[in-house]
């Protein structure tokens, strides 16, 4: 009897241990039970991709009959796909069966979200050809800004022990629509391109390409010189030219897919074509011309800046405007968002609109280097969705940074998007839960940038915790704040870059690096001094105004009509400037700072309200990081306001929490965390 009360003690507990919810399912949690028989699905071939498709419906569908099929006619769809209810069935239709794969995603999603799956009549089309991931991890398995434990690949094990991560990977990304990957840092290792690494390239891409996804890598421009001896790397030399021809050819041998090259040249110590005199163009054209006969492309970066007296957030702008209409039409460069480097909030970067006959793209930051790394909960689909609805005014009104870039307004050849993964080893693959989100959130967009954040946010939920509306709402509000608040917490109104150098934690606005460069110090952002707060880029200042399309150019470059989340971003505004609402800047200042740690003390509470709703797993895990959060939100208004009251001399307002830290203190706190600017 006792013995059989032992076991049936510990046949209730398999399902709690094998039930450790620890978030590696990500949002790709459908139902366990078996999905429909082989009988119940129509399909005729039997592709790698084709049979993903039907082992996924077979797993996990559990609806009426499907039929996949590919049709010529659908061509216009690219990679889209229909999904039609027709006389009791699904039809699933797509030009490729990687378009048929999309569909079923879809379908188990609508199934996953408990949306209606009757009279289904949906066409989709993917806003981007290219929806690619940017890893900027190391050959030595550690990750720049990475905050999820090491790399993903196996470098040392590569291409015997295969892990199954990568088919996992895989499947995660093609569930979102993500069609690329740049599996290396683009601080890169001329290694990447060595005999024996591309044979691990190869492996990678093996796996992945039954997922619809190709392999591209980033290169060092030295590689010719760094590797083969050659005597330099110089573009214009024929010898380093027939070296990357040959380069190229020795890829697609393996890998005949290969999706291309991204370049990072003359900028934060890398080399490039200027080491010889030559442009970014020529440098560009030379890896262009050798990946042109296999289809390959060349995404290069526009992230440049030198430490020279000029505003660094006109740099990319004057060097590139010029190169406009030089480039191969297999190149394309590729932007960040703003023209700084990923901050909180940045204006959008001038350089979007400005050429017009080079394909451009957006390269958005999925991790969370200047957003509390992994700690600190912050849903970035606002943050996309901010910059690709900017309206330039390039080519009149209406002129968004998605239709720039999404081949609406400019008949770009080659249409892509990316986001700087945020993705490591761990097991929730991401560090914080609820950073999954923005990955899921960057796919998405990539896939339809027309969606809305809150749907985003809705389907994330849905799929990734539960249905039940009590916790789907709340968590939704919490999440679509959740980046003005890190903004308001961090560097409300358009202050930037007053990060502890390096690592880019906390707060360091005091930071001036007297024999360090300018352009890497916070008081180069904000100009703190008697009179006011914030960087001039008028006709008074930088004039970087002057680099937008009119009428921008005159809103901005106007204090009154600039948007005041930007304020200081255009401006060096006075103390006692009225704002809109009636108070001075400085007290705006203030209650800035002070909202964002209120909102994040609510996150607190509300999240401590839906413990029911979560496994206990993920539940303490996201309390503790709120935990940190909080502490961190305090760190930095107390950082901020202390110090800039040194220059304000005004108190700071009686309804807004006095500081607990003191500045002296605040000021000798050195993370060590490494890095180098
Ligand atoms: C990969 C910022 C980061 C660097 C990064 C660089 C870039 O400066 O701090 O770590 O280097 O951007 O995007 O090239």
């Amino acid at each position: 009897m006792k013995n059989f009360r032992l076991y049936v003690l510990l046949f209730l507990m398999i399902p709690l241990t094998t039930f450790a919810e620890d978030g590696s399912q990500l949002w790709l949690r459908f139902p366990a039970k078996h999905g429909i028989s082989a009988d119940k699905m129509i399909s005729k071939g039997n592709n790698p991709t084709l049979n993903i498709a039907k082992k996924e419906l077979m797993n996990h569908w559990q609806g009426q009959e499907i039929e996949l099929r590919t049709e010529k006619s659908l061509k216009n769809l690219k990679d889209g796909y229909t999904i039609k209810s027709s006389s009791g069935k699904i039809i699933i239709a797509a030009e490729k069966e990687i378009g048929l794969l999309y569909g079923v995603y879809h379908l188990l999603r609508l199934q996953q979200t408990h949306s209606s799956i009757t009279n289904l009549n949906i066409t989709e089309k993917p806003s981007y050809d290219v929806r690619i991931l940017n890893h900027w991890d190391n050959l030595d398995g550690t990750i720049e800004r990475g905050y999820a434990g090491h790399s993903l690949w196996k470098w040392e094990d590569l291409p015997n022990t295969i892990s199954p991560r990568y088919k996992e990977y895989a499947r995660a990304n093609a569930s979102i629509g993500i069609n690329s990957v740049v599996l290396n840092n683009v601080n890169a290792s001329p290694n990447m391109l060595r005999k024996d690494y591309l044979e691990k390239v190869k492996a990678l891409a093996d796996i992945f390409r039954p997922y619809g996804i190709k392999v591209y890598l980033a290169v060092n421009f030295s590689s010719p010189k760094v590797l083969d001896g050659l005597e330099n790397s110089d573009p214009l030399n024929k010898n380093v030219q027939k070296w990357w021809k040959n380069k190229a050819s020795e890829i697609y041998k393996r890998i005949p897919d290969f999706g291309g090259f991204l370049v990072k040249a003359n900028s934060e110590g890398q080399p490039g074509p200027q080491d010889y005199g030559r442009t970014h163009a020529d440098g560009a054209n030379m890896m262009a011309d050798a990946l042109k006969p296999y289809n390959g492309i060349v995404m290069w970066r526009a992230f440049v800046y030198s430490p020279s007296n000029e505003d660094r957030a006109k740099q990319a702008y004057l060097e590139f405007v010029p190169l406009d209409g030089k480039f191969r039409d297999n190149v394309i460069i590729q932007i960040k968002n703003g023209p700084i480097d990923f901050q909180p909030r940045e204006a959008f970067n001038p350089l979007f609109g400005a050429l017009k006959k080079t394909p451009e793209m957006v390269e958005f930051q999925i991790t969370q280097e200047y957003l509390g790394f992994s700690n600190h909960l912050v849903f970035l689909a606002p943050l996309f969705k901010e910059n690709l609805d900017s309206d330039t005014h390039a080519l009149g009104q209406g002129s968004t940074i998605a239709k720039i870039t999404d081949g609406t307004l400019i008949k770009n050849k080659i249409t892509a998007i990316a986001g700087v993964a945020n993705i490591g080893e761990d097991t929730n693959w991401t560090g914080h839960h609820f950073a999954q989100a923005n990955w899921y959130a960057f796919g998405r967009l990539a896939w339809n940038h027309d969606l809305s954040s809150e749907q985003i946010a809705d389907e994330w939920i849905k799929m990734t915790f539960t249905n039940q509306q009590d916790f789907v709402t709340p968590v939704k509000k919490l999440m679509l704040s959740s980046r003005e608040t890190a903004v308001d917490y961090m560097m409300p109104l358009g202050l930037h870059h007053i990060f502890a150098s390096g690592h880019h934690y906390g707060p360091e606005p005091w930071g001036d690096y007297k024999n360090g460069r300018p352009d890497w110090s916070p008081v180069y952002y904000h100009k703190a001094d008697a009179n006011g707060v914030g960087f001039d880029r008028t006709k008074t200042g930088s004039n970087a105004v002057s680099l937008y399309f009119p009428p921008l150019n005159e809103t901005y470059g106007n204090i009154q009509t600039t948007p005041e989340n930007l304020i200081l971003w255009f401006h060096h505004v006075p103390w006692n400037f009225k704002m809109k609402d009636g108070k001075t800047l400085w007290e705006e200042l203030c209650f800035k700072y002070d909202i964002g740690v209120k909102n994040v003390r609510d996150y607190q509470k509300n999240w401590d309200k839906l413990q029911t709703y979560v496994d206990d797993e993920r539940f303490k895990s996201i309390k503790l990081k709120l935990e940190i959060q909080e502490k961190d939100a305090v760190w930095w208004k107390d950082a901020c306001l202390l110090y800039f009251q040194t220059f304000s001399k005004q108190a700071i307002p009686n309804n807004i929490e006095k500081p607990v830290h003191n500045l002296e203190n605040l000021k000798k706190i050195k993370l060590n965390m490494g890095h180098h600017n």
